[in-house]
């Protein structure tokens, strides 16, 4: 699945059975009886991010996503979901991933805040003049 950072609480981001193609496993009937819900492990917080929906198995965003930080200066961002399966006789552990696609909303920070040149009249038309420097958290081309 994929989602665009900063979109709103409750986006829906995709369907887990469908994303698992659990139709060609499963008949409708045992399908119905499928209930899906985030397998925790310790210490990962990721999951606090998404809403499951517990008979339907739509993922939804529990809050702002930010891509530039939960994914700091990384070219992917990926996170890692592990949903379990019940009832117990169907039970299985699926992993989802979530791509979180950058967008660019961050206004690149200045070095200095103000840039003050004195350009001499006769200057060569394209003479380099100042060289500014910025940096902002968005990826690649948001950048
Ligand atoms: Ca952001
Ligand atoms: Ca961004």
């Amino acid at each position: 699945f994929t989602v665009r950072e900063e979109m709103p609480k409750g986006t829906f981001i995709g369907n887990v059975p469908e994303g698992a193609n659990m139709a060609a496993e499963y008949t409708p009937d045992i399908l119905d009886t499928l209930r899906y819900s985030f397998s925790r492990t310790e210490g990962n917080s990721v999951e606090d991010l998404f809403n499951l929906d517990e008979v339907s198995g739509d993922l939804t965003s529990a809050a702002v996503i930010d891509r530039d930080d939960i994914c700091y200066q990384k070219e992917e961002c990926q996170l890692k979901l592990k949903i379990q399966v019940l009832p117990e006789q169907y039970f299985a552990i699926l992993t989802v991933n979530v791509q979180v696609i950058d967008i660019n909303d961050n206004i690149p920070r200045f070095e200095n805040s103000t840039y003050s040149v004195r350009v001499k009249e006769n200057v060569f038309q394209y003479t380099k003049i100042v060289q500014v420097h910025a940096t902002d958290p968005d990826k690649g081309q948001n950048g």
